[in-house]
């Protein structure tokens, strides 16, 4: 059996905030989840082939030609809420190739909404959270030709069956993650996976751990128990990318610096094995200490991605965040003693923040010196427990999400995003966006500052089109 494992063309992508506009000017990421599924079926020996389209550039016409071409019997198309209207259009066009090959959704959405996803037409089978071994026994099961109950018996999977849906609820999360393969990144296309920040280098998203135990009010986290590889065991997938010559590492996690001795047993492996390299990774804030990041420092750690939201210890309370304006300095007096970048992600439109306190973080990101900032508009996502809140207190009239995850094809036009507008309503809080934008990169110091940092022409000529992108951000 061949499978193929489909991240879809976003054509149709839902826009909330800036953030599709963002996301393009940000780099280029790979589909991390679906590696995992396809190392998993290669090392069972299954033919499996990823198409990662928004990297390849494929649209729906040229993805047609693709499948044709290679004829799979099994396709699965991983899903985000805001990716559903490409989801179903690619599954559309699948059985217009072939009735018989088997379609399999999967991913983010299917976390939000599982029974919707499995009664999608041209949807044969879902299978809910993490896939890494119930998509192989799928595969090995009809493969087999094995019969409806055992088809039944895999965890997680839900599918229509006689008008009716069946439902298998014995899904758990992957515990030990060190028996997973090593990602094989020669699954992925050969596409350059690349961040802005390093845009002279190819960049290896990293994934070292999963679930996140803490309940922030803007986040839908379904994967409770925080897992994590061994420390020598992510070690081992740096050599084995280091040999095949790469160098500049992003690790993606939710919590990848959440306890210290991690970050320092993982820095202490890099330079016993004299591994020359530079790498990165998203924080907590309040994840990071003074001997842990001495240490990451030595073994090329150079940038931290810090979830900040906002300044404001009230908003930050409201969210649920669990850290304190005074966590946010430490941190960053961390940083900056060690001379590590920082990015800070900051919202707007958060509950309970007001324009003055906007103007204020974005006052503070420049006093604290930020290498790099990202403004969001907050975007109320489904699950999570302000969209809850917006829907309780009628900030936002009804529950959209859902609206549009019952028929993303035929709602796509009609979607209109809502936005938490308690405090500041929708235009202030995009013109707020884009003024903290322009604001914080347009600063004659800060141009220059970067410009010293800029290591090659192709480097600079990615810098400048990004800036002239976002100066005329507008929606
Ligand atoms: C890396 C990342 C990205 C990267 C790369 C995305 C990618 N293609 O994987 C980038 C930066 C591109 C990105 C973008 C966005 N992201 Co994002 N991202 C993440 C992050 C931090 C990690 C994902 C990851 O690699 N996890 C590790 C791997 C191993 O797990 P996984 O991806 O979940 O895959 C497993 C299962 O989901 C499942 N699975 C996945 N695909 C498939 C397919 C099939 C067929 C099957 C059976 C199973 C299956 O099996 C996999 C293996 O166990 C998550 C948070 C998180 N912790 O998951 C948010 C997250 C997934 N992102 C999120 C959002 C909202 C977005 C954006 C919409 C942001 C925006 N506002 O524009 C965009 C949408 C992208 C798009 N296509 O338009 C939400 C998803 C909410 C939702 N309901 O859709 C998350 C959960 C963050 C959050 N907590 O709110 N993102
Ligand atoms: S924002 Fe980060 S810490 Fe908070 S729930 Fe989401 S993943 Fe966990």
């Amino acid at each position: 059996m061949k499978v193929l494992l489909i991240n879809p063309p976003s054509e149709n992508t839902l826009s909330i905030g800036f953030d599709s506009e963002l996301l393009n000017l940000a780099g280029t990421f790979p589909p991390v989840g679906l590696l995992y599924i396809a190392s998993v079926l290669k090392s069972s020996g299954i033919e499996t082939k990823i198409i990662d389209c928004p990297a390849q550039k494929i649209s729906h016409n040229v993805l047609i030609n693709h499948i044709k071409e290679y004829t799979p019997d099994i396709i699965g198309i991983t899903t985000f809420t805001t990716t559903m209207t490409d989801v179903l259009i690619c599954a559309q066009n699948i059985k217009s190739i072939n009735k018989r090959i088997i379609t399999v959704l999967g991913g983010h959405h299917v976390y939000s909404y599982p029974e919707l996803s499995a009664s999608y037409p041209n949807i044969d089978y879902v299978l809910k959270g993490e896939a890494d071994y119930s998509f192989k026994q799928l595969v090995q099961a009809l493969q087999n030709n094995e019969s409806i109950e055992v088809i039944k018996k895999i965890p997680g999977i839900l599918f229509k069956l006689n008008n009716e849906m069946f439902i298998n609820n014995e899904y758990v999360p992957v515990n030990d993650l060190d028996a997973l393969p090593i990602p094989d990144r020669s699954l992925l296309p050969p596409v350059k996976y690349f961040s802005v920040f390093d845009t002279h280098q190819p960049e290896i998203s990293i994934i070292s751990s999963r679930g996140c135990p803490f309940n922030c009010s803007f986040c839908f986290t379904p994967e409770k128990t925080y897992r994590s590889r061994s420390n020598q065991n992510v070690v081992q997938e740096i050599i084995s990318l280091y040999n095949q010559g790469f160098t500049n590492f992003f690790f993606f996690d939710d919590l990848f610096s959440i306890k210290p001795e991690k970050l320092i047993e993982i820095s202490k492996l890099i330079i016993e094995n004299n591994l020359k390299i530079s790498w990165s990774f998203r924080a907590r804030i309040n994840s990071i200490t003074h001997e842990s990041i001495a240490i990451a420092k030595k073994a090329g750690l150079k940038r931290i991605q810090f979830g900040i939201e906002t300044f404001d210890e009230n908003v930050l309370k409201l969210c649920n965040k669990n850290i304190k304006t005074s966590d946010i300095y430490e941190s960053l007096k961390i940083c900056s003693n060690y001379k590590i970048q920082t990015v800070g992600n900051f919202m707007i439109g958060l509950p309970g923040q007001t324009i003055d306190i906007i103007k204020n973080d974005l006052m503070l990101a420049k006093q604290t010196k930020f290498d790099f900032a990202e403004f969001h508009i907050f975007t109320p996502l489904p699950r999570t427990h302000a969209y809850e809140l917006a829907l309780k207190k009628e900030i936002i009239p009804f529950d959209f999400w859902e609206k549009y995850a019952k028929n993303p094809i035929d709602e796509k036009d009609k979607f209109v995003m809502h936005y938490y507008t308690e405090v500041i309503d929708r235009t202030t809080q995009f013109n707020l966006c884009m003024h903290s934008f322009k604001s914080f990169y347009f600063r004659p110091k800060y141009v220059l500052v970067r410009l010293k940092t800029i290591k090659s022409f192709k480097q600079l000529a990615v810098h400048i089109i990004t800036a002239i992108k976002l100066f005329f951000l507008r929606k």
